[in-house]
Formats: structure tokens, C-alpha cells, sequence
């Protein structure tokens, strides 16, 4: 495109400038006018919490509810990252048995193939060469009592994530056939840290959200802030199953902890004042389980409750986010949550779509 040059007068360059920045000024009104109509039109949501919390597990259901599904050439590029997680968190079993089985009995010979993937290129070697023999030999491993008690045992020591069991237990058969595809299933239950920002736009009757999930790591959270404007819902997510674990990023902080102080800057930032924050106390089924076996004392010391009790240790949890709550109680909402189980994800989501419409109701002055 070409510009137009014409002489002008001094003088009259003030008056067409600044009729001209009337126009321009005009036209950006219209547009944020016309981005702010269709803004107030969809409920936007965030997924927030720390990593590993079942945020993108949760977005994945609502993308397979109400959504378009898992297209066939997502699940095809998720292919490498469920065949390299098994056998490098396998890898990562084997090699604690140094520390924590020095005399162990796995073979030699598996213990050095396992050791070897500490080279990445070693890993993509072997994960193209899988075949029903390697379901043989990773169930072998996996099986061996030494494996079976670093990871029942120790499995907290280890950042392997708890969905490992079920690839191994499971999956291996179908995982090594060279036409594998992952199920709804596989998808939910596969460990892929985000980096990016996902985007899920979906209506349900009259309404119509975006839901937005971003990574939860330390490092991914920098990108958090720029989505808060005009949010209308937090559901804030919290791995109640991990409270025996340490995050990612330090090995140091307990992940329960991290997620109580994280939680208490989401509903004190400025961004919230007029949203609703949903707390999801997620992993409730890992949570139930393993509080049968393990104290909650290994997170909270002080927990004086019954040891063992599913119900107590819960409400001693919930308590905890409660005394981070220093608004109204009514608007201190709380889940038990299980994302990876379809069901339970569409009951919360009901709970969630009436309260975010009856918030926006109550905002349009209807209530
Ligand atoms: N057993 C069980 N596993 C879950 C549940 N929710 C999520 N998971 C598993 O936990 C792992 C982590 O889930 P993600 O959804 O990737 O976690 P995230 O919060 O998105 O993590 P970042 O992207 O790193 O922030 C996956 O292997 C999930 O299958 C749950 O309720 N129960
Ligand atoms: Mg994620």
C-alpha cells in the first residue's frame, strides 16, 4: 500500500492530527466495546494450582465432555511421551534401588539396560524397538519384589508420578504394539508438564465458558498474571493425594504446603476480589488410600486426630485452607475432586456452572 503525500499549511496539521486520533480513538472504543460485550458473553475461567495438581486432567475432561473430544492426531504426537515416561520413571525405580536396596536381586544385566536410559538417546533407541518381547522384560522388572517395594515403599522419594502403576500394570501390551493410539484414558492418566496456555472454549445451554489451563511449576507461574483480568472463576487445584511428597522444583517443599501459601495469594490478589474461587481438593482417591497406610502427621505434625480415617484427615485438610479464608464463609467453596474419573469431574462442573451464573447474576443486579 502506498502513502499519500499533499502539501499542507502549518496550521493545519494540528486539526486533521487530532481528527484523526478522534477516528483512531473512536474506532479502538468500538472494538474494546464490541471485545467487552463478547467478553461479558463467556465465563472465564482459570485452572490454577501447583504442578502435578490435575489441571490439564481436568481441562482434558472437559475437552472430551463438551468439547471436541481428543482429536486422533493429538493422541498420535502423545504417543513418545507415554512410552518414554514408562520406561524412564521405571529407570528411576531401578536406580533407587542403589539407596534404598543396595543388596538387591534384580539381574545385573536388567539393572545396567535400566541404568543406561539415564541417556536420552539410549531411551529413543530402545522406545523404537518396542516389541512383546519388552512386555516381557519391563513386566519383569516391574514385578521384581525389590521394584515393588522402592515404589510402594519409597515411591514418595522418587518424583515418580502416581499414574506410573497403572501404564505398567496395565497398558504395557498395548503400549508396545507399533499401532498404539492412547485411550481417553491413557490421555487422562499421562504425566506432560505444560508450558504452554490452553484454550477451551465450550457452552453448556445458554452459557458459554473458556476455560483456561496454564503449567503450575514455580517457573510457569510468571505467565499466570496476565490472564487474571476479568476471570470470573479460579478453580484453584490441590494434589491432597501427595501429602507425603515434596515438590518438583525444591525436593524439599511438601506439596500440600506449597499449594496453602499459593492458595492464599489467589484469593487475596486484587484480580479475584469480584470472583469466585473453587477450591478442588484433588487426588481425593490416591488421599483415601493412602491415608490408610500413611500418617497425615508427615505433613501436618501437629494432626491429632484419628490415625487412619479417611474422613478425618480430610476435614483436617480442609481446615487448613479454611483458616487461609478470611472472607465471607458462605463463599468458601470446596470439592473433594478425582480427575481422572469422567463422572465426578461432570457432578463438580455442574456445581461450578451454578455458581459462576448465579456470581454473574448477582453482578447484573438480577438477585
Ligand atoms: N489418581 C489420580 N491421578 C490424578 C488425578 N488428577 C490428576 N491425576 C494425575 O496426576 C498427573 C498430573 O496431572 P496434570 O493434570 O498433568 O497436572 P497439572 O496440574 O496440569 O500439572 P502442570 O501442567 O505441571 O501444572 C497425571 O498423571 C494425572 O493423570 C486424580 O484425581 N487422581
Ligand atoms: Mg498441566
Amino acid at each position: 500500500m502506498g502513502a499519500t503525500v499533499c502539501k499542507k499549511k502549518k496550521g493545519d496539521d494540528f486539526n486533521e492530527d487530532v481528527a484523526e486520533d478522534e477516528v483512531k480513538n473512536a474506532e479502538i472504543h468500538q472494538t474494546q466495546q464490541k471485545d467487552a460485550e463478547e467478553d461479558s458473553k463467556i465465563h472465564k475461567l482459570l485452572l490454577l494450582g501447583p504442578g502435578e495438581s490435575g489441571k490439564s486432567t481436568f481441562w482434558k475432561q472437559m475437552r472430551l465432555q463438551h468439547g471436541d473430544g481428543i482429536p486422533e492426531e493429538d493422541r498420535v504426537l502423545m504417543v513418545p511421551n507415554v512410552r518414554e515416561n514408562v520406561i524412564v520413571y521405571l529407570a528411576t525405580l531401578v536406580n533407587a534401588l542403589t539407596e534404598f536396596v543396595p543388596n538387591t536381586t534384580l539381574p545385573q544385566e536388567d539393572r545396567d539396560l535400566m541404568l543406561s536410559f539415564k541417556v536420552e538417546d539410549n531411551v529413543s533407541r530402545f522406545v523404537a524397538h518396542l516389541s512383546p518381547d519388552s512386555v516381557e522384560l519391563l513386566t519383569r522388572i516391574w514385578r521384581h519384589p525389590d521394584v515393588q517395594f522402592v515404589w510402594k515403599e519409597k515411591g514418595a522419594a522418587t518424583q515418580v508420578p502416581e499414574s506410573t502403576a497403572y501404564f505398567l500394570d496395565e497398558r504395557l501390551p498395548a503400549i508396545c504394539q507399533q499401532d498404539y493410539v492412547p485411550t481417553d484414558d491413557d490421555c487422562l492418566k499421562i504425566r506432560i508438564r505444560t508450558t504452554g496456555v490452553l484454550r477451551l472454549e465450550f457452552q453448556i445451554a445458554e452459557e458459554q465458558f473458556l476455560l483456561i489451563d496454564m503449567g503450575g511449576q514455580r517457573s510457569e507461574r510468571r505467565k499466570w498474571i496476565r490472564f487474571f483480568d476479568n476471570a470470573v472463576g479460579v478453580l484453584f487445584l490441590c494434589d491432597i493425594g501427595s501429602f507425603d511428597r515434596v515438590v518438583f522444583e525444591d525436593e524439599k517443599t511438601n506439596r500440600v504446603h506449597e499449594a496453602l501459601e499459593l492458595y492464599e495469594w489467589i484469593i487475596n490478589h486484587d484480580s479475584f476480589r469480584r470472583s469466585c474461587v473453587i477450591l478442588f481438593l484433588n487426588k481425593v482417591d490416591l488421599f483415601n488410600e493412602k491415608v490408610q497406610h500413611q500418617s497425615l502427621k508427615v505433613c501436618f505434625p501437629e494432626y491429632d486426630g484419628p490415625e487412619h480415617d479417611p474422613d478425618a484427615a480430610f476435614n483436617y485438610v480442609v481446615g487448613k485452607f479454611k483458616e487461609k479464608w478470611k472472607f465471607d464463609e458462605k463463599q468458601f467453596f470446596f470439592h473433594a475432586t478425582c480427575a481422572t474419573d469422567t463422572n465426578n469431574c461432570e457432578v463438580v462442573f455442574t456445581f461450578v456452572k451454578e455458581a459462576i451464573v448465579k456470581l454473574v447474576m448477582g453482578d447484573a443486579g438480577v438477585f
